[in-house]
């Protein structure tokens, strides 16, 4: 892969809404991301491989639960500052921030917010240094888009639960020391249940052929009677509402991720563009490319701010989920345009790995699938403007 020249774009000087720290911290993941993501992510991709040697720097670098307090091995930072660690980890690849969104939004952030203080003191510190890895599963073969359904069910043993059931698209199933599983009691209610390694009965079957993610490793949860300790359980929370708002908090990462990646294909469509000669002339210098430039660093800039307020709304505790859902949308469609006119702006060096633009374009297909599609996103603005419920 072309050495990883990237230089991030900020047309409307937002730096300065930044704080140093904000800075600071950006400028720490970047420079992880440029010396050890960029050179070896394509290789891994290729291989459809996960990197699993990352996952203990991405711990060191603060990358696992950064807005979880420090008492709990977690970074105690503002909502802006993880946004910006996502965003830089995507610029590298969304497999990498997917890593980092399922361990801090998805597991460290459940146990943190619906967790016994047994059960903080437990996971939490493993997690947030990358000894351990944790996934999350929701998502069943026939419960996609409406979690309501699931069969996943517990049922109560005296001082054990009995689970049975089975998950499927599991991020960072297959490397997992745990998994939350969301499943439900014999009363019907959804609950949070903390599932180890090693029980009797799981086991996290790989998930392969995928033309997305490839260095993110997918899998299946599948459990057969497995006895899980009632200490396990997630105390705090039942109903959907549990998952949904481990949700919010994983889909407001996504919504910056994806502008990182948006950012790499302009990034690298821009500095083509000034170089590649045709007819004598860059083409960069032919208005038909210069639209295509022009129109994308125009929806970054407005995904960026955004994202930024968003961020802003976040810190004072007044983000809906449906502002969350809208950011997110908006960030995966304007990202998917952006890294696919750039691919076009690189001809057929487009289609190669010798530049990131394809992995990011096959990656968000992923994306704006997972943490809710597309559809899913657009019918949660719906009824949240109009007042009607246009799910079923
Ligand atoms: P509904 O009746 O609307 O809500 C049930 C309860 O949940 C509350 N709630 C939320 N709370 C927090 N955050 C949110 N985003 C919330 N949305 C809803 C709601 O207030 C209610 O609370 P209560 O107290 O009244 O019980 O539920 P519904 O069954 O009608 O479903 C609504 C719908 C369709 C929007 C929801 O099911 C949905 O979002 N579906 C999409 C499923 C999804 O996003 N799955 C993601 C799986 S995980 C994943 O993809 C990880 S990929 C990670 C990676 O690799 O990076
Ligand atoms: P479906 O729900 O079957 O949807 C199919 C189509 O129907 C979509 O276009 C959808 O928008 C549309 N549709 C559905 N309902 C409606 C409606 N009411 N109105 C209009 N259109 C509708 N899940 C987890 O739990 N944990 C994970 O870690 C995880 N990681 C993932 C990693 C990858 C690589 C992928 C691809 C998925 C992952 N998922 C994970 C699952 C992901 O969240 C689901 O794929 C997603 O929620 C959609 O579910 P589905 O694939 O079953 O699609």
């Amino acid at each position: 892969m072309a050495k990883d020249l990237f230089q991030s774009p900020d047309y409307f000087q937002l730096d300065e809404l930044l704080t140093e720290e904000q800075k600071w911290i950006r400028e720490a993941v970047r420079s992880w991301v440029k010396k050890e993501i960029s050179p070896i992510i394509e290789d891994y991709a290729q291989r459809a491989e996960f990197p699993q040697h990352i996952v203990r720097q991405l711990g060191e670098l603060g990358c696992f639960g950064p807005t979880i307090p420090v008492e709990y091995g977690g970074g105690g930072l503002d909502n802006i500052s993880y946004g910006l660690m996502m965003q830089e980890l995507e610029r590298g690849d969304s497999g990498i921030r997917s890593t980092a969104s399922v361990q801090g939004s998805l597991v460290m952030y459940p146990i943190y917010e619906y967790g016994s203080e047994e059960q903080r003191k437990k996971y939490l510190p493993k997690l947030a240094s990358g000894e351990w890895l944790g996934c999350f599963g929701l998502t069943e073969p026939n419960h996609g888009s409406n979690p309501a359904g699931m069969l996943t069910n517990i049922k109560d043993k005296g001082d054990h639960v009995v689970l049975n059931g089975s998950k499927m698209w599991i991020s960072n199933a297959p490397y997992a020391q745990i998994a939350v599983v969301w499943a439900k009691d014999e009363q019907g209610a959804v609950r949070g249940v903390i599932v180890e390694r090693g029980m009797e009965g799981f086991t996290t079957p790989p998930t392969h052929n995928k033309w997305s993610l490839r260095a993110s490793a997918t899998g299946e949860l599948v459990f057969d009677q497995v006895q899980v300790p009632k200490e396990n359980i997630l105390p705090n929370v039942q109903g959907l509402k549990g998952p949904l708002g481990c949700l919010t908090k994983a889909r407001y990462g996504i919504a910056w991720g994806t502008v990182g990646a948006a950012m790499d294909c302009y990034d690298t469509a821009l500095r083509y563009s000034q170089e590649r000669v045709q007819f004598d002339k860059p083409i960069g210098a032919f208005q038909l490319q210069q639209k295509k430039l022009a129109e994308m660093i125009t929806e970054i800039t407005k995904a960026q701010l955004l994202n930024w307020r968003l961020g802003v709304l976040m810190n004072e505790h007044k983000a809906t989920p449906a502002q969350v859902s809208m950011a997110k949308r908006n960030s995966c469609e304007i990202a998917q345009a952006i890294c696919r006119d750039a691919r076009g702006i690189l001809g057929g060096m487009g289609i190669t790995g010798e530049y990131a633009v394809m992995r990011h374009m096959m990656n968000l297909e992923s994306v704006i699938t997972y943490e809710g599609t597309h559809d899913i996103h657009l019918l949660i603005t719906g009824m949240d403007i109009t007042g009607f419920n246009a799910f079923k």
